[in-house]
């Protein structure tokens, strides 16, 4: 209904061949809930995109059967710029984690296509290779300071250039990102898990934990912290200023960035570097942000921000003001995404680093990928495309498990940011 009309014939098939026949999604469970994206064409060939959105899976999966799918059906897959503005401007709402999620999905299935149509990976087709690998951080986390302390240690062991470290703060249980021995894994009930938070706990730990760590490992290693939104704008300039003795590659998330503007409050009181864009979702949520310098990362990756075709426009526009990226790649995000992302942080001049957290054994089976890791860096491999595939019938054999987000309140019951 909605292919072109034009006859156009290039070498890579002519727009009946590269014509939407179907697609679908597919929700699976194989160790946390994925959504993903699959998209043929007439000729047979099929691409990939992500569409997890932790905790609110079904709304993004609805969106897309229900609201986009109808709209695919019949356009020309080569046409991907233009299906991104028909799906962004011509869907009259815009923007939010839902409609953006859905919309990365189709954008990535599509540069996925294009990719094996000319047989080229995404990075080639982005401009080409900027650098040999991609730098990644791992997450190590300890119950105290010196169960964190370790965990740095391990990793470096495993040859990781770069680690995030968080500690349990005393006072309060089920800390952001500690879990007792296996993977930090946060959503983990079918209703919020609540947790109480203590900021001036939490102020007076940090500043120890990084002491120790320079104390343990010198300063070769880059150490990466994530407050995840918890602080007041002047409590977050506090701690910003209070661990620059301990030279941070980065404090993440010191406080929401729903106002822009508080970022300014930070900068005016220290020089330790900031990241922030997790849960943004388009160029508008870091605009002011990156225009004034606010910012040294921006953490926005392809799933949630609108796909490559969006990323691209931040990334460059962020290049303009000295902003790198440093794309969130937390276990929620699937190996769909990070086989995109890591073509992007393959090709993108201001490249920063990439947060790589293990998946699930189960999860690495559902969908295999030719991405890999060695000296501290994750390499994307050269298959045409984004080189991530699902097995299908391994993905049937875990079937979605309702899972939420935990919750924070502060010690008196106010809700907080968790
Ligand atoms: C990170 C993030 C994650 C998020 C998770 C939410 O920096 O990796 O903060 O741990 O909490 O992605 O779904
Ligand atoms: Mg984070």
């Amino acid at each position: 209904m909605n292919a072109s009309s034009s006859s156009e014939t290039t070498s890579h098939g002519s727009h009946r061949d590269r014509e939407i026949v179907d697609a679908r999604v597919i929700v699976t469970c194989p160790g946390r809930n994925f959504v993903t994206l699959k998209i043929e064409t007439r000729s047979g060939i099929t691409g990939l995109g992500d569409a997890t959105l932790n905790g609110r899976e079904l709304a993004v999966a609805s969106y897309l059967q229900d609201h986009v799918v109808p709209n695919l059906i019949g356009r020309d897959a080569g046409r991907i710029e233009d299906i991104w503005q028909f799906l962004y401007r011509g869907a009259y709402w815009r923007r939010g984690p839902v409609t953006m999620t859905a919309i990365a999905a189709v954008d990535v299935a599509l540069w996925d296509i294009l990719g094996k149509l000319a047989g080229m990976p995404i990075y080639q087709l982005l401009g080409g290779r900027s650098r040999e690998g991609a730098l990644v951080y791992g997450h190590a986390n300890g119950r105290d300071v010196a169960e964190a302390s370790d965990a740095v240690g391990r990793f470096i062991e495993q040859g990781f250039l770069a680690v995030r470290a968080q500690c349990g703060v005393p006072g309060v249980k089920k800390a952001y990102g500690i879990s007792s021995g296996k993977a930090y894994e946060p959503a983990e009930s079918e209703l919020p898990l609540e947790t109480v938070w203590s900021t001036p706990q939490y102020l007076d730990i940090v500043p120890q934990l990084f002491e120790r760590l320079r104390a343990d490992h010198g300063n070769d290693v880059h150490l990466l912290h994530d407050v995840h939104h918890r602080l007041t704008p002047i409590e977050a300039a506090r701690l910003a200023r209070s661990v620059e003795p301990y030279r941070l590659f980065w404090l993440e998330d010191a406080t929401p960035a729903e106002n822009q503007k508080s970022f300014e409050l930070i900068r005016q009181h220290s020089t330790t570097p900031l990241a922030v864009g997790e849960v943004f979702n388009s160029i508008w949520d870091c605009k002011h942000l990156i225009e004034n310098q606010l910012i040294d990362y921006i953490r926005t990756t392809i799933v949630h921000g609108g796909g490559i075709t969006h990323l691209r426009r931040m990334a460059d526009f962020a290049a303009l003001h000295q902003v790198r990226t440093g794309f969130h790649g937390a276990t929620d995000l699937s190996p769909v995404c990070m086989g995109a992302a890591l073509h992007f942080d393959t090709w993108v001049p201001n490249f920063g680093i990439q947060e790589y957290m293990f998946h699930a054994d189960e999860t690495n089976e559902v969908f295999p990928h030719d991405y890999a890791f060695h000296d501290g860096r994750l390499h994307c491999g050269e298959a045409p495309g984004h080189g991530v595939s699902i097995d299908e019938k391994l993905a049937a054999r875990f079937p979605y498990s309702p899972k939420q987000l935990p919750v924070a309140r502060l010690e008196d019951g106010t809700m907080w940011d968790w």
